[in-house]
């Protein structure tokens, strides 16, 4: 894991938001979402970073949501509409082991620009605080561009630390809304 980010603009002058999404079941899903604040520079995300719960330390049902300015962290925006998810799920007791560094690491990815010349085709990534274990996901816009999806993926799961004989699937977002109960079939593995 690991990476570096100088001080100063992200790069690309990239601004980021972050989402909060706070489960309630009598508001309609999207009514739950509040944009929490927009970074630009790295000394912003830290204070941002320091200033905010850990995930682990959410209740059950919390989201956050990284993603580059003027993309809504939904299925609906343009951008993400005919896209898909690379998705980390996490067992239970990994919320206390692994949840924090693995979350912090996805961001750093997003932040940094870590996808090379595919980092374009990055919408956001989201973690979903569950009971029934918890998730990680990087959301790209275009499910179809099998060459930049693979490749997030490869690099995503090098820089998580994933082990080989772990397999993460991307799924596309429209069997994601599909699908009321069971898991979307995954488009890719890696
Ligand atoms: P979820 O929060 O992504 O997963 O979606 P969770 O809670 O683990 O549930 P599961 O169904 O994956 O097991 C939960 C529900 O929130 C979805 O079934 C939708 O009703 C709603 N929802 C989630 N997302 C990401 C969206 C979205 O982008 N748009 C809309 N309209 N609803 C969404």
């Amino acid at each position: 894991m690991g990476g570096s980010l100088l001080p100063g603009h992200l790069p690309h002058l990239a601004r980021w938001a972050l989402w909060f999404l706070k489960n309630d079941r009598s508001r309609a899903w999207r009514d739950n979402l509040q944009l929490v604040t927009k970074v630009d520079t790295v000394e912003d995300f830290w204070a941002l970073y320091g200033h905010i719960k850990l995930a682990s330390k959410l209740s059950s049902g919390c989201d956050y949501a990284l993603f580059k300015d003027g993309i809504e962290p939904m299925w609906e925006d343009s951008r993400n509409r005919r896209g898909g998810r690379w998705l980390v799920s996490l067992a239970k007791q990994q919320r206390h082991s692994e949840l924090d560094q693995l979350w912090l690491e996805t961001l750093l990815c997003l932040i940094g620009e870590s996808f090379e010349e595919h980092s374009g085709e990055v919408c956001g990534a989201v973690i979903s605080i569950r009971a029934k274990g918890d998730k990680i996901a990087v959301w790209t816009r275009e499910a179809e561009n099998q060459v930049a999806v693979l490749h997030i993926g490869r690099v995503y799961k090098e820089r998580l630390g994933l082990s080989a004989k772990t397999v993460i699937g991307y799924q596309a977002h429209a069997d994601t809304a599909a699908k009321s109960n069971s898991l979307a079939k995954n488009k890719l593995v890696v």
